[in-house]
């Protein structure tokens, strides 16, 4: 299945947008599908109409759905092997820096191996991460360095060539451990919390004008679904009140795509075993949606 009926298979020079399903879910600390995220994403995508809210035609955005990694084993151990794996098939594909890739996932661990290879690729690059969670653990319960709760502190350590940037929006869930780790690391947080202000928005804007500043020009966004509130997306592992409408979401969007080049994003953490009537799926199809219309929109 692809991502809305037109999308097309094969890539071509006039490709924007390359999407790849990962169905890894062995990386979770909970019982989940997520595995199964990519093709109910895909799914959820065939009953939308080709105009988004901002008057884009989708059919116009050029994407190309390459269907998912169908060689991960997807258990604890062969984790090594998957994520040679992903980086592999990302490799082979060799985006170019003007292209777009669209990562389904798939755990939240998908985004290591991910930025890994998009670290080799771009320079200046920041990542902005929207979840309910740091997960900047070191290690969790004991021994595990990779899970999803470990993921954004191994993006940290990956080798330069550069710095990485990170922030984050939507936090409402975390431990003393991974808060200090990031106030060691004076990462931006902007915590769900703030979006019951007006002023949100005007906290992200800072955060971003900084960057600018330092040099960085291009963003990966890294979209965990439970940065959404659970009444609206129930179906993921951890469901914590408190969460982003879908508005807030897409302001955050828009303001972004409007300061920075977005090099790529993925959406992760969508359980179809928990879901309720697709809505976590529908929500999650709509952003890749409304996202890849706002770059097509910002930054033709
Ligand atoms: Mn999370």
């Amino acid at each position: 299945m692809l991502l809305f009926s037109f999308s097309d298979v094969e890539l071509k020079s006039t490709t924007k947008f390359i999407m790849v399903g990962m169905p890894l879910s062995a990386t979770s600390t909970v019982k989940t599908q997520t595995h199964l995220g990519p093709e109910e994403i895909r799914k959820a995508s065939l009953q939308f109409g080709e105009i988004t809210e901002t008057g884009f035609d989708i059919g116009q955005a050029n994407l190309v759905d390459l269907g998912n990694i169908s060689t991960l084993k997807n258990t604890k151990e062969d984790l090594k092997e998957d994520i040679q794996k992903i980086i592999e098939f990302l490799r082979n594909i060799s985006p170019k820096k003007s292209q777009v890739l669209i990562s389904l996932g798939g755990d939240h661990f998908i985004t290591y191996p991910i930025m890994k290879f998009l670290s080799g690729l771009h320079d200046n690059l920041g990542i902005i991460v929207f979840d309910a969670h740091l997960d900047q653990y070191d290690i969790w319960d004991g021994t595990d360095r990779l899970s999803h709760c470990t993921v954004m502190r191994r993006i940290l350590e990956i080798e330069p060539p550069f710095e990485m940037k990170m922030s984050y929006v939507g936090i409402r869930d975390h431990d003393l451990e991974e808060f200090q780790a990031v106030r060691n690391l004076a990462l931006p947080v902007l915590r769900a919390r703030s979006f019951s202000d007006e002023n949100y928005l005007k906290i992200l804007e800072d955060t971003l004008k900084k960057w600018k500043e330092q040099g960085i020009d291009r963003v990966y966004l890294s979209i965990d679904i439970d940065v959404l509130d659970p009444g609206i997306a129930p179906g993921t592992g951890y469901r914590m009140p408190g969460g982003l409408t879908f508005w807030n979401l897409w302001k955050c969007l828009r303001l972004i795509v409007m300061y920075f080049n977005v090099i790529g994003f993925d959406i992760v953490e969508v359980d179809p075993a928990s879901d309720v009537n697709s809505i976590t799926s529908m929500h999650a199809a709509k952003i890749i949606v409304e996202l890849m219309a706002l770059i097509m929109q910002e930054q033709e």
